[in-house]
């Protein structure tokens, strides 16, 4: 009996535990299977990512047919990775009925613009680092024997693209173009587009999450969709022949089915129409005497040049320029003549609070301020501007140095840091290699010596040169600490006691010197060593810059030689307004601005076989890195112009001596 009894006791609780635990599963599960399938899927693809960086880039893309994504998209900022969970934001899941539990959703929300950073067009996403989800509907129809690529300009940093809720591929880098061929993942009809973009940095990203400018956010570049036949032109370089001045080179990699069929080039006005073969690869490349006019700073004269299929059936056209650079002794030479750079730095940053550059409108503002300037250089700092910038550049007749953001200490001893700063050179190279403004690229600024940091720079500088032998590289340097000791303890401690020196001597022996072919130096004389050093010793400094000032002009950078050197950096803060007499020394105001600037003229008229300049910089830019509230207000306040559009008193001192200079060089 009790035997009995304890039987169907126990039969019960075990067929209420087994119910409960139905229960649970019911309750928790539900109508979910296909989500948790998702969830896996997910999962999967996350796994899978890892090898997409995007597929070979297209070139020239706003030269083939094509259709914007730009507009109004409908977005998410999602802090903590939730629209991850389940994929539920790259499904852009939305509750059916009213009684569905929804913890997601994209409608009644945030709208950005694309193109546009993130920063710039929602207050809580000023100072923001993390996912924002982005998200559009489209149709599209890929014509017959065609090709669809989705294109992005850039997205900064790291963004993953989901169409129709799969995952299409992720790409690394904040400021370079990168694309993938959908057009067998496209739809009849509506296709949902959405994208993840991230932009926190770590430690081993290029950059790092710590630079002085504002880490914008988002879509910051065109979006489109472009139509290409099966078999296309994919890559073309078409320059002069740098073995052979009198002659072109014309480089071509066509893609697809038929890439081995040849490729031809023509450029009406030089009677230039011939084929070229090309291999299993579809790469293939021609030299074809011709004596083009030389473009230059002077004479920016481009020629219309068409590369396509063997057929015609894919034909991109472009105008492009022919001359040549070198580095001849300490002296860069254009077209075979030296040419001193008479430059600005430059942040690819708009005027009027309009955060990262996305129209040619913004670009030309800026430039239109370096021409008049009387620039016939500059530097576009610290990372791949926008295509813009280059192909205005190549229209007004500006040199230009273009970098990648290996930028202060990166993880020099990471073989992934590695990859991710040569993918991004790749990628700007690719996208620029026709422009013959482009003239120098960089490959770092102001990294710290060391053995990694030399095998690094070293392996980066073998990679441009063998993506391009037609420019030169150049790294902006920085002094040593200990070389920026002896500096002080030689020469300005002594100043400050009042021992009176001829010559002051600023050693720069970096290794990296010998690696690149255009070594160039960032300083600051004038600005950040004074306060420094005031603030060890009993000296005031209003008295340590005071000195500094009176011995600017007599300062000789001590470096190898032999190699064209160039100053990359060197400025002075100033808050457009402020207006201070000039010897109160006050930081901060224009006339101190413009008082560093003179003495900086001095400086650069006493080193012998200076082969440039391009100050920092042309207009004042937002960094958290400037904290001094109600004066910098998280700007750098160095720019010759105010975010307004207003000159700084130090713009008039750079401009005459900028004018000084062409007169004399043109003698
Ligand atoms: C530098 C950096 C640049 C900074 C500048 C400054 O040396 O290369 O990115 O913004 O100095 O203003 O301190």
């Amino acid at each position: 009996m009790r035997s009995t009894v304890l039987f169907l006791s126990g039969g019960l609780l075990f067929v209420l535990g087994a119910a409960s635990l139905a229960l649970t599963a019911w309750l928790w599960l539900g109508d979910w299977p296909q989500d948790m399938k998702a969830v896996v899927d997910h999962q999967r693809s996350l796994a899978e990512r890892g090898a997409h960086g995007g597929d070979p880039t297209l070139q020239d893309v706003f030269a083939r047919e094509h259709v914007s994504l730009a507009g109004r998209w409908q977005a998410a900022i999602d802090p903590y990775g939730r629209g991850d969970v389940g994929g539920i934001a790259p499904r852009a899941h939305e509750p059916g009925t009213p009684s569905d539990l929804a913890e997601f959703s994209f409608e009644n929300g945030l709208e950005l613009d694309v193109p546009g950073d993130w920063n710039s067009q929602d207050p809580r996403l000023v100072f923001y680092q993390g996912i924002v989800w982005y998200k559009r509907t489209f149709s599209h129809t890929t014509k017959p024997g065609h090709r669809s690529f989705l294109w992005f300009g850039a997205a900064n940093y790291e963004a993953a693209v989901y169409l129709n809720g799969e995952l299409v591929g992720r790409h690394v880098g904040g400021f370079t173009p990168f694309n993938w061929d959908v057009t067998d993942r496209l739809r009849k009809g509506e296709n949902l587009l959405v994208i993840r973009v991230d932009n926190r940095m770590r430690d081993t990203d290029v950059p790092t999450p710590m630079t002085d400018w504002l880490n914008y956010g988002g879509l910051t570049r065109d979006v489109l969709i472009v139509d290409v036949p099966e078999t296309h032109v994919q890559q073309f370089e078409v320059g002069l022949d740098p073995e052979e001045p009198g002659a072109i080179r014309a480089r071509v990699r066509l893609a697809g089915p038929k890439r081995a069929s040849g490729a031809r080039v023509r450029i009406v006005e030089l009677g230039i129409d011939v084929g070229i073969d090309t291999d299993d690869d579809g790469r293939g490349e021609v030299r074809l005497a011709a004596s083009p006019e030389r473009w230059s700073p002077a004479s920016p004269r481009r020629y219309l040049v068409e590369v396509a299929t063997r057929r015609w059936r894919d034909v991109v056209a472009d105008r492009i320029g022919f001359r040549t650079v070198e580095a001849r002794g300490e002296e860069i030479w254009i077209n075979g003549a030296p040419l001193f750079l008479r430059g600005i730095s430059i942040h690819e940053e708009a005027l009027h609070g309009e955060g990262r550059v996305h129209s040619r409108a913004q670009a030309a503002e800026l430039l239109g301020h370096a021409r008049d300037l009387g620039c016939n250089f500059v530097r576009l700092a610290h990372y791949t501007h926008s295509q813009h910038m280059a192909r205005l550049a190549d229209e007004m007749g500006l040199l230009v140095w273009e970098e990648i953001p290996v930028y202060w200490a990166v993880d020099f001893e990471n073989e992934s840091t590695l990859a991710t700063a040569k993918a991004q050179m790749r990628e700007m190279i690719e996208r620029d290699r026709n422009r013959a403004s482009v003239i120098l690229w960089s490959i770092a600024n102001e990294t710290p010596e060391g053995e990694a940091r030399n095998r690094f720079l070293a392996e980066l500088a073998a990679h441009v040169r063998a993506l391009d032998d037609t420019r030169l590289v150049t790294a902006a340097l920085v002094t040593d600490p200990s070389e920026l000791a002896e500096f002080f303890v030689k020469d300005y401690l002594p100043a400050l006691f009042g021992f009176e020196l001829d010559e002051w001597v600023y050693p720069v022996h970096d290794p990296l010197f010998e690696v690149v072919d255009v070594p160039a130096l960032n300083e600051y004389f004038g600005w950040y060593y004074s306060g420094g050093l005031a603030a060890v010793t009993p000296f005031s400094s209003h008295y340590a810059r005071r000195v500094m000032l009176d011995h600017i002009g007599r300062i000789r950078v001590e470096h190898p030689g032999g190699k064209p050197f160039v100053i990359s950096e060197t400025g002075a803060g100033a808050k457009h307004g402020m207006r201070v007499p000039e010897a109160e020394l006050a930081v901060f105001s224009e006339e101190y601005q413009a008082l560093v600037y003179r003495k900086q003229v001095e400086f650069f008229r006493n080193q012998s076989g200076l082969a440039g300049v391009s100050p920092w910089i042309l207009k004042d830019f937002r960094s958290p890195l400037r904290m001094y509230q109600g004066v910098q207000d998280y700007r750098n306040l160095k720019g010759l112009v105010s975010d307004a559009g207003e000159r700084k008193l130090a713009f008039g001192v750079l401009r005459d001596y900028y004018a000084e200079r062409a007169a004399s060089d043109a003698l």
